[in-house]
């Protein structure tokens, strides 16, 4: 009988969450980028073995919340971390662990489950920089172990994986064996081209970003995925920017999300994307509802 579970990732924007993801499951289902608020809904990470299946959740980074969608985005993590078997907690060890790390073992403490804390990027962190800081998270008693890890150089993630599976309670299999995540092809092309414009782009505009798949079709004549998406966003004065001098902008964009997304589909992709605007759009539920953010 295998040992199974709900383990919730949790953290402040930015901290190596879905980086961690990926690594725990050796597949990449989420999305990274070095802006916070990558992430916008919870993704399921599901690894499983011969006497295990882990399924865990990644969530939206913990920031105060600005917008109808911010607010989207912290429900996610409140339903993330009820009905599950522990809380696995990122905290970016790099620049110290401070009030707002603290703040956040104190809130996810609270929920009286198991929590196990992710010190994350130690390939970048001094050791001897890092070790006071370390010393702060023995005062929590809700912290039931510390790993230091890096998802990088796949550091300590086994043996941290290893440490999770005894906080699983479940003995039922939530999903198939060769499930590694519940979010659909088309979901995870969206969110591929949004990860490209959050490379791409400065701060302010990839924010301001939502992907709306027109189509998504396989030509057998050409042997090829057709796929058609608009990207959104939120301001008339972004349009020149993301378009790029001569579109140059747009077109690179497009070619780095053709490429990845050929790898995540194992096959030839023509990708074409439109730019378009919706004045606000993440303060209008009607828009957040259509490009999939759901709200209730
Ligand atoms: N050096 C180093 N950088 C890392 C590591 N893990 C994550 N990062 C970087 O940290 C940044 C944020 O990583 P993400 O995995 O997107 O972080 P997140 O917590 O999911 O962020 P949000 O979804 O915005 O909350 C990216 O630039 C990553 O490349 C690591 O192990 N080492
Ligand atoms: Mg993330």
């Amino acid at each position: 009988m295998k040992k199974t579970g709900f383990i919730a990732i949790v953290g402040l924007a930015n901290a190596g969450k879905s980086s961690l993801l990926n690594a725990l499951i050796k597949q990449k289902v989420a999305i990274v980028s070095p802006k916070p608020q990558t992430t916008r809904d919870n993704i399921l990470g599901i690894w499983t073995d011969d006497d295990t299946q882990m399924v865990f959740v990644d969530t939206p980074g913990f920031l105060k919340s600005k917008n109808a969608l911010g607010d989207y985005m912290l429900k996610n993590i409140d339903s993330a971390v009820t009905d599950v078997d522990a809380i696995l907690l990122a905290i970016d060890g790099h620049d110290g662990i401070d009030d707002k790390e603290l703040q956040q073992v104190e809130m996810y403490g609270k929920k009286g489950l198991p929590m196990v804390v992710a010190v994350t990027k130690t390939d970048i962190t001094q050791p001897e920089k890092l070790i006071p800081h370390l010393a702060k998270l023995n005062n929590y008693a809700c912290i039931s172990e510390v790993f230091c890890v890096s998802a990088h150089k796949n550091k300590c993630v086994q043996d941290l994986k290893d440490a999770l599976k005894k906080y699983l309670t479940g003995t039922e299999m939530f999903f198939e064996e060769d499930d590694v995540t519940d979010k659909s092809q088309r979901y995870l092309v969206q969110e591929i081209i949004r990860e490209k414009i959050l490379l791409a782009l400065d701060e302010e505009i990839p924010h301001g970003v939502g992907i709306e798949l027109n189509k998504m079709q396989w030509n057998e004549a050409d042997a090829r995925w057709e796929i058609d998406a608009n990207v959104i966003i939120e301001k008339q004065s972004h349009k020149p920017i993301i378009l790029g001098k001569r579109g140059e902008m747009i077109k690179s964009i497009g070619t780095a999300a053709r490429q990845s997304i050929q790898k995540l589909l194992e096959q030839r992709v023509y990708l074409e994307l439109w730019v378009k605007v919706k004045e606000d759009w993440r303060n209008n539920k009607y828009v957040m509802t259509e490009l999939g953010y759901f709200t209730k």
